[in-house]
């Protein structure tokens, strides 16, 4: 549930990075974290093992500028993918304002990608959230690796509800700000909506 602070004028959101192990979440929040000034940008945290594998979750709160007078504040999260730290996505999903998902574009990571999509779905329905409803956007990751499915038969497997998709090579920062732009651009929306 985003958060407006009328006396300080600022607007805070939560955006989770979703998706199964390996695919590439805690890379898009470091190159973010690497690539923005420090004006903009909080301490970045990073729960993770000794084989960099997120533990417990990755955290950046990052400011992305002014609406209507508003400072608008997103706090990133990645959920740790590996199947068996499912009661840690479940926490991670509380209070979320927007998702996305990071799908890995290997032929043999498809079964993996189902599975937390499948996951996620489940996940924010015992948050009390609906997939369908929420600000969501898809991405396509690791697209420079030889082995990738198409992206028609990724959108086509994956997609749940015409969001948008984007590709991205997070290991290069490609796509990375226009996935969550996506996102946000979202947030933001919903947020008028309501407000
Ligand atoms: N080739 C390639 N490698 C990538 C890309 N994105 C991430 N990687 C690599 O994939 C590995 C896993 O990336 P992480 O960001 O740690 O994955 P994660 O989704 O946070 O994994 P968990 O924390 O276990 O859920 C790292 O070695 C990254 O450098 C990409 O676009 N292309
Ligand atoms: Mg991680």
């Amino acid at each position: 549930m985003s958060f407006i602070n009328y006396s300080s004028r600022e607007i805070n959101c939560k955006i989770v990075y979703y998706g199964p192990g390996l695919c590439g979440k805690t890379t898009n929040l470091q190159y973010i974290y690497q690539k923005t000034s420090p004006e903009a940008k909080g301490k970045m945290i990073s729960l993770a093992t000794e084989t960099e594998r997120t533990l417990f979750f990755d955290f950046l709160p990052l400011s992305l500028g002014e609406i209507r007078g508003f400072k608008t504040r997103f706090h990133l999260y990645t959920v740790p993918g590996q199947v068996f730290y499912d009661a840690s996505r479940k926490l991670i999903l509380k209070g979320v304002d927007g998702v996305i998902f990071v799908a890995d574009s290997q032929n043999e990571r498809m079964d993996a990608n189902v599975e937390a999509v499948e996951n996620l779905v489940i996940n924010l329905k015992t948050q009390g959230y609906d997939l369908m409803a929420i600000p969501y956007v898809l991405q396509l990751n690791k697209r420079d690796l030889p082995n990738v499915a198409p992206v028609d038969e990724m959108v086509q497997l994956l997609r749940k509800k015409g969001e948008p998709v984007f590709e991205a090579v997070a290991s290069k920062g490609t796509g990375v700000f226009e996935t969550l732009k996506g996102v946000a651009k979202l947030v933001l929306q919903e947020l008028t909506k309501t407000g």
